[in-house]
């Protein structure tokens, strides 16, 4: 197994969404034994603490339910900066924070990729596809915006920064979608995102859909980003959340595509987002998000020859 270098920072962004609590993320990944989990697979830890945001500037929108916008754009300009600046280093674990810090993660790392000429893809782990924009979002809050901006939708403009490499839609690859408003299911046909709603997961399994993904990011000689949502998973399983929504992943079909994602040794950075210890239950969401980290990270039951690796 190849050791990596992995380097934790904690972004405690909560202005995205609509309740306190994402703030103490970072604390709970630490407190859940990130770090000890990734050194006894072999791997160099470095945990450099949590982020600053930038300072912020007074902005008004004419979509009144937008709310916190100078919040989190002082936080997407710190993280995009840095997400650009790790992506050089090793491989980024970053420590949400609500769904929001995506437009950071998504522009930096993108922005890294182009320089090495490689192209960027993103698997996207989530219940929502975060697809609106300022003009679209209905909520008002953030964490519904990061893939619109990132991919360079308009009217982000004069607000976020400006994006040195905007995220190609084709490049993306959601699982695990099953709540997205009328605005998103129209712009995500039209941009040409994949979108493997929970149906499609019936249907078809994840193993199949991830590994159609992966040949492709492999193919290309690409660089992939992995940002998972806590809401991805279903609420069964991972209570510590704000925004739960009935019917998501199990337990196994999570931990599978982590130990294809780790056969396929394709990810080169993660973001974990939208955990809220404040509604965990004695941090088994924690627990459960750290255990998925490790088999993304090489963490097997048995060393043998497995499908996704060989086929
Ligand atoms: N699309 C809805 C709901 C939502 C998006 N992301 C989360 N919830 N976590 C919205 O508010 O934009
Ligand atoms: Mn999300
Ligand atoms: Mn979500």
């Amino acid at each position: 197994m190849t050791s990596k270098h992995c380097i934790l920072l904690g972004v405690p962004l909560q202005e995205g969404t609509g309740r306190l609590g994402c703030d103490m993320g970072p604390g709970g990944f630490r407190a859940a034994g990130l770090a000890g989990a990734l050194q006894e697979l072999g791997h160099s830890v470095e945990d450099r603490g949590n982020l600053a945001p930038a300072p912020q500037r007074p902005l008004g929108h004419p979509n009144q339910a937008i709310k916190h916008l100078p919040e989190v754009v002082a936080w997407t300009e710190a993280l995009a900066e840095a997400s650009y600046r790790l992506g050089a280093e090793g491989m980024p674990i970053i420590l949400g924070g609500d769904h929001g810090l995506a437009a950071g993660t998504l522009s930096g790392f993108s922005r890294r990729a182009a320089e090495t000429g490689r192209p960027f893809f993103v698997l996207w782990l989530d219940a929502h596809p975060d697809f609106h924009t300022l003009d679209s979002t209905v909520s008002g809050n953030l964490h519904g915006c990061p893939v619109a901006y990132a991919t360079g939708r308009p009217g982000f403009e004069g607000y976020f920064p400006p994006l040195a490499a905007p995220v190609n839609p084709e490049n993306i690859c959601m699982i695990g979608i099953r709540s997205v408003d009328p605005a998103e299911r129209t712009a995500l046909t039209a941009a040409g995102v994949t979108v493997h709603d929970m149906r499609a997961i019936d249907e078809h399994g994840v193993g199949p859909l991830l590994q159609a993904f992966l040949k492709r990011v492999a193919e290309a000689n690409g660089v992939l980003h992995v940002s998972l949502d806590v809401d991805f998973l279903d609420p069964g399983i991972a209570p510590g959340v704000g925004t739960t929504v009935p019917g998501g992943a199990t337990f196994r079909e999570a931990h599978l595509i982590m130990e294809m994602l780790h056969d396929s040794g394709l990810a080169t950075s993660l973001d974990l987002v939208e955990l809220n210890p404040f509604l965990d239950e004695r941090g088994r969401t924690a627990l459960l998000m750290v255990d998925l980290v490790a088999s993304l990270m090489g963490r097997r039951v048995m060393d043998r020859p497995t499908r996704a690796g060989t086929a």
